[in-house]
C-alpha cells in the first residue's frame, strides 16, 4: 500500500523525495503555494473567464468578477501563460522549481538537469461537473523519454466529494501507453478514455488548497464528478527535459519556455503557444 503522506518543503530530504517519485510515479508536496498566491491565481482565473484577455477563445461576458459562476465558466482553459503575465510567473516559481530540479529527469539516463515548460492548463470542475476519464498525459504530450512531469496545483481543497484526482499506483512503471477512445460514460467529460488495464486498486489523492501533486506522464489518473456545491479549480503545468525532442503535432514543438539549463534546440526558435478553452 503506497503511503501518500505529503512532503514539506521545509523538512524534506531531497534524495528521499526523488526516490519516492521514482518508486511511485508521483509526489505530493503539502501547502507549497501560499494563500496569497492561490488568491492571485484564482482572481486571474476569474478575469480570464470574464474574457478580459483578447485571445479569441473566450467570449467576454458581463458577470462581475466576484460572481462564483465565473471561475468555472470554462472547464478547461489551455495555455493561459501565453497571454497572462500572472500565470507566466508561476511556471518558474522557485518553490515549484525546488521540486522539479529533483524529479523531471529522475527517470532519464544521463539527465543534465535542464528542463522546459511545455504547457499550462486550468481545469475547473463546477458543482455537479463531470470528472475526467482515465488517461496518461504522455499519450497527449509525447516525450517518450519518461521526463514528462505534470504539476497539479490545488486551488481549493480537493476531496473525493468534489472530484480530486485518482491514480493507479505503479502504472508509470511499465512504460505502456494505453490507447484512448471515445466514450459516452455518464459523469465523465468528453475527452477520450484510456482502456486495457486494471483500475481496481486506484486510490484518491485528497489535497488541501495550495498543495501540489507532481506526477509522471506515464501515470494513469482520472478524476470523478464534483458532488459538492463549490467549484474545484486547479492549475496544471507540464514540463520535460530540455533535451526531449517533442513531436507534439510538429517535428519538435517549440511553444516551450526554457526553465533551467541549456536549450539544445534554441536555434530552432520559439513559437507562441495557441490558447484554447473548452466548456465541458
Ligand atoms: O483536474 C482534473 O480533474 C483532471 C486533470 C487531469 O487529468 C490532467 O491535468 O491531466
Amino acid at each position: 500500500m503506497v503511503d501518500i503522506t505529503g512532503f514539506h518543503l521545509s523538512s524534506m530530504i531531497n534524495s528521499e523525495l526523488t526516490e519516492y517519485y521514482i518508486k511511485n510515479g508521483f509526489v505530493l508536496v503539502d501547502k507549497l503555494i501560499s494563500k496569497r498566491s492561490q488568491d492571485e491565481i484564482r482572481t486571474e482565473l476569474a478575469k480570464i473567464n470574464q474574457g478580459h484577455y483578447d485571445n479569441s477563445t473566450i467570449e467576454p461576458i458581463d458577470w462581475p468578477i466576484n460572481d462564483q459562476r465565473l471561475i468555472s465558466r470554462y472547464m478547461y482553459i489551455g495555455q493561459p501563460h501565453a497571454y497572462s503575465q500572472i500565470i507566466r510567473q508561476y511556471i518558474d516559481h522557485p518553490k515549484l522549481c525546488r521540486i522539479l530540479d529533483l524529479i523531471v529527469g529522475a527517470n532519464v539516463p544521463f539527465w543534465n538537469g535542464a528542463y522546459k515548460c511545455v504547457q499550462t492548463m486550468f481545469v475547473t470542475k463546477k458543482p455537479d461537473g463531470n470528472g475526467s476519464p482515465w488517461h496518461q498525459d504522455e499519450s497527449a504530450i509525447p516525450t517518450r523519454d519518461r521526463s514528462l512531469t505534470g504539476v497539479w496545483i490545488a486551488l481549493s481543497d480537493a476531496s473525493t466529494t468534489n472530484g480530486c484526482l485518482w491514480i493507479i499506483p505503479d502504472s508509470h512503471k511499465s512504460g505502456v501507453i494505453y490507447k484512448r477512445e471515445a466514450h459516452n460514460l455518464p459523469d465523465v467529460d468528453s475527452m477520450p478514455i484510456a482502456r486495457g488495464f486494471d483500475d481496481s486498486n486506484a486510490i484518491p489523492i485528497e489535497m488541501t488548497a495550495g498543495s501540489v501533486l507532481f506526477f509522471s506522464g506515464y501515470l494513469l489518473h482520472n478524476s470523478r464528478k464534483n458532488y459538492s456545491k463549490q467549484n474545484r479549480p486547479a492549475l496544471t503545468i507540464h514540463y520535460c527535459s530540455s533535451n526531449t525532442m517533442l513531436p507534439w503535432g510538429v517535428n519538435n514543438y517549440r511553444g516551450v519556455t526554457p526553465i533551467k539549463g541549456e536549450d539544445p534546440y534554441q536555434s530552432e526558435g520559439y513559437t507562441d503557444p495557441i490558447p484554447w478553452a473548452k466548456l465541458e
